[in-house]
């Protein structure tokens, strides 16, 4: 049973941080004013996330391996976690969710909570950039990188590398920038379409695109593949696009 129901969806507290004008915008931060809201934000701004979230569910009943661990890295409120572990039929197959945004983990551990399962998951407030990954049998980053400095983005990727399984399945899902000028002009242009056809005003618009400026850096789809590659990974590709929102799977 899908548990993200419509009449849930509904019920969602309405996203209206940047609703009024701000003197100063200041940096994105994943605060307790964010976390109220999230659910709604990023079903309002993400075009494709639910989709996502139940096809990570999907891949888990493939990919998820006996005696393993999946990983949910930059958790939020445990979407992706919820929808592995709900489709993990394996034994001795667990989940660590892993955030550092305290307020994220504590409302993550707290909807892990409402649902009885026999998959147990660890939630860890911590930096993904120094954690240690074993025995995974599935990583999901799920528009996590984009927050991690570029140049910390290799390291992260060869580490998740060296930890995963045989057979191990790579979930990356990024906003992504395009080499091509028009493309990155009409595909911005679409998703700020897509976010006014979701209820936000131009001024909500143009506020988060600003406090989002210094902290989400996309990056073009080749450099991302380049960089799973050269970290060893057999192949990869993408899976999932629409406009500047993209999710590639990646095999060990
Ligand atoms: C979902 N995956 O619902 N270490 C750990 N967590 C981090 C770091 C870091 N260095 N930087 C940012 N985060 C989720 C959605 S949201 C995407 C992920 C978005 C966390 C941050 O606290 C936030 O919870 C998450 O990454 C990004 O499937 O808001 O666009």
């Amino acid at each position: 049973m899908p548990h993200n129901t419509d009449s849930e969806t509904k019920h969602l507290i309405k996203d209206d941080i940047y609703q009024q004008p701000l003197d100063k915008v200041s940096d994105f931060i994943f605060d307790q004013s964010v976390v109220r809201v999230f659910p709604d934000m990023i079903k309002r701004s993400v075009p494709g996330y639910a989709t996502i979230i139940q096809m990570i569910g999907i891949l888990t009943e493939q990919f998820a391996q006996t005696e393993s661990t999946c990983y949910d890295l930059g958790c939020s409120l445990g979407a992706a976690s919820l929808a592995m572990r709900e489709h993990i039929h394996v034994p001795g197959c667990n989940i660590i969710a892993i955030d550092n945004s305290e307020p994220m983990v504590q409302g993550c551990r707290e909807n892990l909570s409402k649902i009885p399962s026999p998959v147990e998951v660890d939630v860890l407030c911590a930096n993904i950039e120094e954690v240690n990954i074993q025995t995974a049998s599935i990583v999901v980053l799920n528009f996590t990188l984009q927050f991690i400095a570029p140049h910390q983005r290799q390291q992260i990727i060869e580490t998740i590398y060296k930890g995963m399984l045989p057979g191990g399945l790579l979930i990356l899902s990024e906003k992504i920038s395009f080499e091509d000028p028009q493309q990155e002009k009409l595909n911005v242009h679409m998703h700020h379409t897509f976010k006014r056809s979701n209820g936000y005003s131009e001024l909500e618009v143009s506020q988060k695109r600003s406090a989002l400026d210094n902290v989400l850096t996309p990056e073009p789809l080749s450099l991302h593949q380049q960089r799973i590659i050269s970290a060893g990974f057999s192949s990869c590709d993408v899976w999932f696009q629409c406009f500047n929102f993209a999710s590639m799977l990646a095999l060990k």
